[in-house]
């Protein structure tokens, strides 16, 4: 299998070997999540209220940061709790670096405790369980790297397909199959412009996890931190 790039992402097939032990380690992650947030899987898409079939969990180097996501505020654990989560973490941290060399240029994004032996960590990741093909993810784009900042995302368990296509333009399309202890990169912009999605295929009878490492700027934190605030104030 061969690396695969456009301008805009960068698919690296084999990033990780020991992918069993890694995966056992996510599932546990993402259960003990759900212990403490049994009800959190409903939510609203296109004003429509939806139930969040695939399992997730989300985990930050400030614990307690609130993440917007389908017109719900969810509430993030604390990173440095989670082994596999920080190894993973410095993995995703090294292919940033690889892959786009000026460290400084994002020092101005993220928080100074993120940059270690000159590489900066991501301070935020998002896990996705999809239990079969009939677990996916509609077409969208990630708010929180509209500023221009990377996305690292791995993916462990079964194969499935990653379709990119243009905001403006639908036929404008690239398609991955995201193999288990793989990456993509989404580079800078790629939010901006594109749409990325995992659609339902309904032969896929056996489960994928997804985790994808963001780098969250203090002034995006503080701007959800207030936004959450404010909504918690007007409940009561
Ligand atoms: O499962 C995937 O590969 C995609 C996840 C995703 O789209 C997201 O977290 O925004």
């Amino acid at each position: 299998m061969k690396r695969r790039q456009e301008q805009l992402w960068l698919y690296i097939p084999k990033v990780f070997e020991k992918t069993k032990e890694i995966y056992a380690d996510l599932k546990t992650v993402i259960t003990s999540y759900e212990t403490l947030h049994p009800n959190e899987r409903t939510g609203k898409f296109m004003g429509k209220e939806v139930t969040i079939h695939r399992r997730q969990a989300l985990y930050s180097t400030t614990p307690g940061e609130p993440y917007h996501y389908l017109g719900r505020f969810f509430i993030a654990e604390d990173i440095s709790k989670c082994e596999v989560l920080l190894k993973l973490q410095q993995k995703a941290a090294e292919l940033v670096k690889e892959d786009c060399g000026l460290v400084k240029k994002y020092c101005g994004l993220v928080k100074e405790d993120c940059i270690k032996n000159d590489i900066i960590l991501p301070n935020f990741v998002f896990i996705n369980l999809y239990e079969d093909g009939n677990h996916f993810i509609s077409p969208h784009s990630d708010g929180d790297a509209l500023d221009g900042s990377y996305i690292v995302s791995f993916s462990f368990g079964a194969t499935r397909r990653f379709v990119i296509h243009d905001k403006l333009n639908k036929k404008d399309k690239s398609e991955l199959s995201l193999h288990n202890g793989s990456c993509v990169l989404m580079r800078p912009g790629m939010q901006n412009s594109k749409f990325h999605s995992i659609p339902i295929e309904k032969r896929v009878k056996s489960a994928r996890i997804n985790v994808t490492f963001r780098f969250h700027s203090p002034q995006y934190i503080r701007k959800v931190t207030e936004w959450y605030e404010r909504s918690q104030k007007s409940k009561t």
